[in-house]
């Protein structure tokens, strides 16, 4: 079972940034984002690798770490290739990393494989005893969920690693994988994207991460990110796949509440501690019947308003 509880980490928008660039490891850092993933295994050629690693272990050793940024991880290779353990040793004594995206997670032993080499490498990170404040927390994980087979086992590869923190689902390869053609309505991914959201809430992981929007450009391309957006926040997930910095503003007013969202959300909070104190369980809020499920759903919208930023207290004062 999960470590952290459903509420603890806010990822809207996570930004892939390719490793092999350091022109954008350092434009990174001036941007305000929830979470920057370091890419060291798709965006970077195979030729790169080790170059990839070397820079980026530098960016992160000696470059500060802004708070415009909620949280740093990087991808590794697939567990299945040569690289996935030069990654892991590279990474997992520094502090300023704070998860580490695995790709192409087919069974549980992949999870158990990277929590047993970052446990060895970096022991005061997982000890009691040690003070957080400066060798930093357990290393979060996050599994990419990109294969057919990787569907069928989300149960054990859940189950696999207390460290587990999020489930990402990746298009492209499950479309390889699959032979799926991807189309604007998604329906190819009903399955498959449903099983993610759905496993992620069982197994009470705080992040279900949707797939990439590859228009990002113009108009048309914003337009299609906000539909995309849209969808995948109907299915249940909580955040989205960047690619490009223009990409995360979109992501993150998306998967946040809207203010026409939060200020319902305050309201049916205030009627319902009224509600409560009268004995009733059923009420009507403009026009519609609140019970225990609305109610619940508008506690769990303030609470992540409150964390985006809002002003709940002013709300609350004004309502
Ligand atoms: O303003 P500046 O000139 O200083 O910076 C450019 C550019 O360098 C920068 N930028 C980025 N910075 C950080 N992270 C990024 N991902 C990123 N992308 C761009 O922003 C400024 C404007 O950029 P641009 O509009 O001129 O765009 P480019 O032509 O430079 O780059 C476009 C691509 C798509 C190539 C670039 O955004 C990119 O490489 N994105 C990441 C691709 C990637 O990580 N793919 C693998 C993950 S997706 C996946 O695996 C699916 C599961």
């Amino acid at each position: 079972m999960a470590a952290s509880t459903s509420s603890s980490i806010l990822r809207r928008a996570l930004l892939y940034v390719p490793s092999s660039s350091q022109k954008m490891l350092t434009k990174s850092l001036s941007l305000t984002c929830d979470n920057i993933t370091y890419d060291l295994e798709d965006a970077v050629a195979p030729s790169k690798k080790q170059e990839a690693r070397e820079s980026l272990r530098s960016h992160l050793l000696y470059q500060a770490r802004p708070a415009s940024i909620g949280e740093l991880a990087v991808r590794i290779n697939a567990i299945s290739t040569p690289h996935a353990l030069d990654d892991l040793l590279a990474m997992a004594d520094l502090p300023r990393v704070d998860t580490i995206v695995i790709p192409k997670v087919n069974s549980a032993s992949d999870l158990s494989f990277v929590t047993d080499v970052l446990r060895q490498t970096a022991p005061e990170r997982y000890s009691s005893s040690s003070s957080s404040a400066t060798v930093g927390q357990p290393i979060k994980l996050i599994a990419l969920v990109e294969t057919a087979r990787s569907v069928m086992d989300l149960r054990s590869i859940c189950a696999s690693s207390p460290y587990l923190n999020g489930l990402i689902f990746a298009a492209e390869d499950f479309a390889l994988d699959l032979s799926l053609t991807r189309t604007p309505s998604l329906k190819e991914f009903l399955y498959a994207r449903s099983a993610v959201a759905t496993a992620a809430r069982a197994f009470n992981l705080p992040s279900t991460i949707d797939l990439v929007c590859t228009s990002y450009q113009g108009d048309e391309g914003l337009k299609r990110l906000e539909e995309e957006c849209q969808n995948g926040k109907e299915m249940g997930f909580n955040g989205k796949q960047c690619i490009h910095p223009g990409q995360v503003d979109i992501v993150q007013r998306m998967f946040g509440p809207s203010e026409a969202e939060v200020e319902w959300a305050v309201r049916v909070t205030i009627s319902d501690d009224k509600a409560a104190k009268a004995g009733r369980g059923a009420w009507t809020f403009q026009g519609k019947m609140i019970d225990a499920p609305v109610s619940g759903k508008a506690r769990a919208i303030v609470a992540k308003a409150e964390k985006c930023g809002f002003d709940i207290q002013a709300m609350l004062e004004k309502w």
